[in-house]
């Protein structure tokens, strides 16, 4: 297989397009597999189907499907060194996971919810994702296709929680977003200095279809936000990027925008995550729960349960100062009632 990392993968897909800015940041040699032609089928199934699907070999040797970015990432970290995406000060390492886990699982929500919720974004993602996995295909071939994609998809809103209710929460969340980080742009430009992090492959992922594919946000973005778009265009491809161990923030000199980032965190993911977690713990049929005064109902996502459970973990890693540290930096945020011990007094 040679010593190119293979993953399979579509431009449609965000977190596919995480991860190969990703791996040109870290100069990772790959080869992205995107259609069935190009398809290897020397290549394992993965358990899940998910994209990207990644094929890394285990301590023998032999290639496994994995899916998952974040995992995937840290795996990476284990087998490449050189340019890591992953702060030093577990301070900041701490914020780079909760900042990648907001864009994974809240900011795909906006990514979702505009590409499947409007006429026009549902025409343009109808009629172009059929066409990345099969070039020579004729219009006639593609319709069915487009048809089929875009009733599955819409048919699975449901999973991000989009829907008439939600509809103007998921917008306004995009919308505060596009303020607080064309400001801290200013002052990075990436999340957590200049060099970037994991969280800023996880932002530029979804940010990737929001800036420049689906039509809705696209306007938005660029009417609100040109550094946004600007920056998700340079993101792409970090590679001749030449990062320092100094370009990170110094956790006592962290500017402000940075801490408006974690109120809109607060303001709008923990709220949701703890009520899912909620309604999974109790086999719930929905979730129903208040973000920003205004309803918010979705239907259960397990994988969001184990998501809050992976936050806890970096958060119990945490030891002495680090901990005081993160505590008083989230004071106010809303998102320390992640970490509050259920039942306890704090
Ligand atoms: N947590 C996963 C999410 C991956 C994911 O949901 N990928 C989408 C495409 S962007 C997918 O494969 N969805 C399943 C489908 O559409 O059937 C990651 O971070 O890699």
């Amino acid at each position: 297989m040679g010593d190119r990392v293979a993953l399979k993968g579509a431009p449609g897909s965000p977190y596919t397009r995480k991860m190969l800015a990703l791996l040109r940041y870290r100069q990772i040699p790959y080869r992205l597999i995107v259609s069935s032609s190009q398809a290897d089928d020397r290549l394992p199934e993965p358990k899940v189907a998910l994209l990207p699907t990644f094929y890394l070999p285990d301590a023998s040797g032999e290639l496994h499907a994995v899916v998952d970015s974040t995992p995937i990432i840290r795996t990476l970290e284990e087998q490449y060194a050189g340019r890591s995406v992953i702060p030093t000060d577990p301070v900041l390492a701490f914020l780079d996971y909760l900042i990648e886990d907001y864009a994974d699982e809240w900011l795909t929500k906006a990514m979702f919810h505009y590409r499947w919720y409007y006429a026009a974004d549902i025409e343009r993602a109808g009629s172009i994702l059929p066409r990345w996995r099969s070039l020579t295909a004729t219009d006639e071939e593609i319709a069915p296709m487009s048809q089929f994609i875009s009733e599955r998809q819409i048919s699975r809103l449901y999973v991000v929680g989009s829907n008439d209710t939600t509809a103007p929460v998921i917008e306004d969340s995009y919308k505060r977003f596009l303020d607080i980080f064309r400001a801290h742009i200013a002052n990075g430009p990436f999340v957590l200095g200049e060099r970037p992090g994991a969280a800023d492959f996880g932002l530029f992922g979804q940010l990737t279809q929001l800036t420049a594919f689906d039509p809705t946000p696209m306007a938005e973005t660029l009417a609100r936000a040109p550094q946004v778009y600007a920056w998700t265009s340079v993101v792409e491809d970090l590679s001749g990027l030449e990062p320092t161990a100094d370009d990170w923030f110094d956790r006592d000199e962290l500017p402000t925008t940075l801490n408006e980032l974690l109120a809109e965190i607060g303001r709008v993911y923990v709220p949701a995550l703890l009520a899912n977690a909620a309604a999974v713990e109790a086999g719930s049929a929905s979730v129903t729960t208040q973000i920003e005064g205004r309803p918010w109902v979705q239907e259960p996502f397990p994988y969001q349960a184990k998501c809050l459970q992976w936050l806890r973990q970096q958060y119990v890693k945490l030891e002495g100062e680090d901990r005081a540290f993160i505590d008083s930096l989230l004071e106010g945020t809303g998102i320390e009632l992640l970490f509050v011990k259920p039942g306890s007094a704090n």
